[in-house]
């Protein structure tokens, strides 16, 4: 039994956008502010970590420059290859060296598919070394590795001002009525028609665009304000300030849900389609309606989206939003699996 805090190493390739850098930094400061663990993130190029935690030299996480070549002799008790990111072959040999070889763990990408659970937690021996790669896979479904939530995000979300955060960034407080948007999302064919549609629409919508640096404008019914890329927490306060949100890939993907109002997901753009059966499997288990069903497809390249009949299935979208987050929320976080995960095996 390990009877100091647990060190972890994790390794961060950045492939592109945001979200790896957005993972593995949210469950590197799980693991250090909530677990005590000594955590050190490895990453090989921090400009992402810049824009999601601007202040992240000053912790609880050492961020370190994944190096080329890899000097560093030491190792830790828990190892976590992010996304199959390939670890550094002198970091691999100085694995097999520990007495006690460390909880090696490969972090998956997020799916809905119903394989996952099944593939959860199973290991495979190095076919040359004294280790053992388990592979931890995110979930929705009992079984599987569960979905990162901080321990106060209820408690921030309570606390949380939307008032404030309106006046902070120069938006005029909710006018009556007003529908307010917020989008994040891959360059998407299909956003034109929708603007036209925002811009006719019958009642006020307000669109908030992180990361964009657009001139605020008015087109008809529509108000377009851009705002900067906020830090992680604040994208989570953007989430709560806005009646519906467009969110992509895996992490904002996860923190609308957390957010309990409806959402739109755009999945991450692969060349074979690859995230479509993401998308199928995803909106198989959740319990929207035909109609966002209907929106969500044409948002991911099927069909053109028809604003005027999701719109008018909005209203009835909040309470089934509600009961999934309670649902999910129900269920031990990510964090929370892979902490035991490892203490199973570091006995
Ligand atoms: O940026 P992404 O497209 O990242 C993608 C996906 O993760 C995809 O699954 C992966 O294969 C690819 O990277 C390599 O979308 P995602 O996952 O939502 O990550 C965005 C992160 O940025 C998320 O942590 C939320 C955060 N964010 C902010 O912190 N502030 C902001 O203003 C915005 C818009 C996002």
């Amino acid at each position: 039994m390990i009877n100091k805090p647990i060190h972890c190493d994790i390794f961060c390739a950045v492939v592109d956008n945001y979200g790896d850098a957005g993972v593995c930094w949210r469950l590197a400061c799980q693991l250090a502010g909530e677990y005590g663990w000594r955590v050190r993130l490895w990453i090989d190029d921090v400009a992402p970590l810049q824009q999601l935690a601007p202040d992240h030299a000053a912790g609880p996480v050492d961020v370190l420059p994944w190096q080329n070549p890899w000097l560093v002799t030491d190792t830790a008790d828990v190892v976590i290859e992010a996304f199959a990111c390939d670890l550094p072959p002198a970091y691999v040999e100085a694995m097999a060296t520990r007495a006690r070889p460390p909880v090696w763990l490969n972090l998956e990408y997020l799916s809905a598919e119903n394989w996952v659970a099944g593939c959860h937690g199973l290991s495979s021996p190095d076919p040359r070394l004294p280790l053992v790669k388990h592979f931890f896979f995110p979930g929705f479904a009992p079984g599987t590795g569960g979905l990162l939530r901080e321990r106060n995000y209820d408690e921030r979300r309570k606390a949380f001002d939307e008032s404030a955060f309106r006046a902070g960034f120069g938006l005029p407080p909710r006018s009556t009525d007003e529908l307010t948007i917020s989008l994040f999302s891959y360059p998407n064919p299909a956003l034109p028609e929708l603007m036209r549609a925002w811009a006719a629409s019958s009642r006020p919508i307000r669109l908030l665009r992180p990361g964009s640096s657009e001139a605020t404008q008015t087109i008809g019914n529509l108000t377009v304000h851009a705002l900067p890329f906020l830090p992680q927490p604040r994208y989570d306060e953007l989430l709560w300030a806005c009646d519906l949100n467009f969110v992509r890939g895996e992490d904002s993907f996860v923190r609308a849900q957390w957010a309990a109002k409806p959402f739109v997901w755009q999945i991450y753009p692969q060349a074979e389609d690859a995230h479509r059966t993401k998308l199928d499997a995803f909106l198989a288990i959740h319990p929207a309606g035909p109609q966002l069903k209907a929106f969500w497809q044409a948002w991911n390249g099927q069909g053109a989206p028809d604003w005027a009949a999701f719109a008018a299935s909005l209203p009835g979208l909040g309470g089934p939003a509600e009961q999934w987050t309670k649902t999910l929320a129900a269920r031990p976080d990510l964090a929370s699996k892979l902490v035991q995960f490892c203490l199973d095996r570091l006995k």
